[in-house]
């Protein structure tokens, strides 16, 4: 069923506490921590507890949580005093997704470079 925890999702196993996560902030629906390859000083996923494979069918399917996923971005981003910083959602594996649980990536304290890579 959609939004149901999957077993083989490392992101669901984060949110059940099964694997340790580096854990900066968490609500009743969403849950950010440092990312394992940080590509910027500051770099940290912010999750929904809910699994959906990417922020589309997240935002379709249960668009209050998509909001709390942003909001949730802004309020880590304002902890970590970022002045300036880059929320990003890879979609898909040939934009770089590897892990199909939504999540958005905030990134900070660099200079970034538009456009991406
Ligand atoms: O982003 C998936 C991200 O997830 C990638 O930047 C690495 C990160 N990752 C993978 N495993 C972990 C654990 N266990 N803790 C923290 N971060 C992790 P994507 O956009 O799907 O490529």
């Amino acid at each position: 069923m959609t939004g149901e925890p999957q077993d083989d999702c490392l992101f669901c196993k984060i949110v059940a506490g099964h694997v340790p996560a580096n854990v900066v902030r968490e609500t009743d629906t969403t849950v950010a921590f440092r990312d394992i390859n940080p590509q910027a000083p500051t770099h940290i996923l912010v999750i929904p507890k809910v699994h959906h494979p990417d922020v589309a069918s997240l935002a379709a399917a249960e668009p209050a949580i998509a909001a709390d996923l942003l909001r949730e971005a802004g309020e880590v981003a304002s902890e970590e005093k970022l002045e300036s910083y880059r929320i990003v959602f890879n979609t898909g594996g040939g934009a770089g997704q590897t892990v199909f649980h939504a999540h958005a990536h905030l990134l900070g304290g660099r200079g970034m470079q538009w456009p991406p890579g």
